[in-house]
């Protein structure tokens, strides 16, 4: 039974048992029967790239070699959108990559047999850990979650010993190719960590990469972005939803979760004058500013919605139910509404470029005109910014182990 191919209704769990099964007819049985050094009581991995973009970890298996063909892993994320693994044998025409996507599991995947991408499963990127599971067996590829097989695709592979190129890739959290040779485009980058992972063979891997996370996973998180002290991100005004025209208006409503120190909470500006307006945190208090004139400010609260409603002629900040207003100067060459006539107009949050920000904080809602902003895809931004979670208190973000 171990070489011919199980009867078709035989799904799941057998078949599971039936790779690790060891090959008893290589008589190397009791060897295989004992437990292998695996990765078990590593630390859990985050899958944010290392220093300079490189991957956290690449492998690679010499197929010829390959007896076991699954792998499993926990993974945990409040991020819906990125890759979890990228795998290839060349990454012109025989790939394969789980990622999320609106918080599902989605596998896209392109070689000589089949060229997909398909969903499954459900939501994920609820801040849990999540069992995972890929199988290659015969021509199929198993997907399984908390132990329920959410996908059987047939016909989509070929017989892994008789790739042209016998060396398979494996990369964690990344492509090893350009994002925009995926079938269906998706942002990478995923802010979510991995552990008592086991990937394919490990007899059959000739090298690993030495993970190189700028992030610890040992924080218990909550949902969020979290912006340590000096990180900054910037949106262009061009890519996110405009102002209403008639009458001119245009909101940003944002949540705090965890705030401490002084520094921009968030400007509205250039590169050249990047803080035309701006909400900055100070002595536990928000402080609302033109380039204009003085500001004015309310007491910093957690947890509830600020809203920012600027129209042609002043800014109003709420907070449930306090309100204070900054008139804005008349409208000239230099006003607010400028920035949106000029491919320069910037939405920053967090330190403004070159500011010594001592300020660091938690968002766990940004809103331009009603919509969430996603900041995965902000213009650009710190790298070690964490883009869809936050510690639950604020001592533990500057927490990174390396
Ligand atoms: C892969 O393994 C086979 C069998 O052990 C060996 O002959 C071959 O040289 C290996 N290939 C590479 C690229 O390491
Ligand atoms: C400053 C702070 O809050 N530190 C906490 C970080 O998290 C660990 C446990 O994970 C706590 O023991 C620390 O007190």
């Amino acid at each position: 039974m171990e070489s011919g191919d199980p009867p078709a209704t035989w799904h799941g769990l057998p078949l599971l048992l039936l790779l690790l099964l060891p090959p008893s007819h290589e008589g190397r049985a009791v060897r295989h029967t004992l437990p292998r050094q695996r990765t078990q009581d590593r630390p859990a991995l985050h899958l944010s790239n290392g220093p300079g973009q490189e991957p956290v970890t690449i492998m690679t298996f010499n197929l010829t070699k390959i007896i076991k063909t699954s792998s499993s892993f926990e993974f945990r994320t409040w991020d819906p959108e990125g890759v979890i693994f990228y795998g290839d044998t060349n990454p012109e025409d025989d790939w394969f990559v789980l990622g999320l996507q609106d918080g599902r599991p989605e596998i896209q995947l392109h070689n000589h047999w089949a060229q997909l991408t398909v969903g499954a499963g459900p939501r994920l990127d609820d801040g849990r850990w999540h069992q995972m599971e890929v199988k290659i067996l015969g021509d199929s590829v198993m997907l399984g979650v908390d132990g329920e097989e959410v996908l059987h695709l047939r016909q989509v592979s070929g017989p892994l010993a008789g790739k042209p190129q016998p060396i398979m890739r494996s990369a964690l959290g990344v492509l090893l190719f350009p994002a925009s040779k995926l079938r269906l485009p998706l942002v990478p980058t995923l802010d979510g960590c991995l552990h008592r992972d086991d990937w394919l063979d490990q007899q059959a891997q000739t090298s690993a990469s030495v993970p190189t996370s700028l992030r610890s996973c040992a924080v218990e998180s909550q949902p969020g972005i979290f912006f340590l002290p000096g990180t900054g991100a910037e949106f262009s005004l061009q890519d996110i939803p405009w102002p209403h025209e008639e009458p001119w208006a245009f909101s940003l409503d944002l949540r705090l979760q965890l705030a401490a120190g002084s520094g921009h909470l968030l400007a509205l500006g250039s590169p050249e004058n990047p803080s035309w307006l701006s909400l900055q945190l100070q002595d536990q208090k928000v402080v609302l500013s033109s380039v204009s004139g003085p500001g004015l400010d309310l007491p910093l609260v957690l947890g509830i919605t600020l809203q920012l409603k600027l129209t042609v002629s002043r800014v109003v900040l709420s907070q449930g139910t306090k309100k204070e207003i900054l008139a804005l100067p008349p409208m000239g060459p230099g006003s607010l509404l400028n920035l949106w006539a000029q491919t320069q107009g910037r939405l920053f949050l967090g330190a403004l470029p070159g500011e010594a920000s001592s300020a660091s904080f938690c968002l766990d809602g940004l809103w331009a005109q009603g919509q969430r902003l996603d900041v995965d895809r902000a213009l650009s931004r710190s790298q070690d910014i964490w883009t869809h979670s936050c510690p639950q208190s604020p001592g533990n973000g500057t927490d990174t182990t390396h």
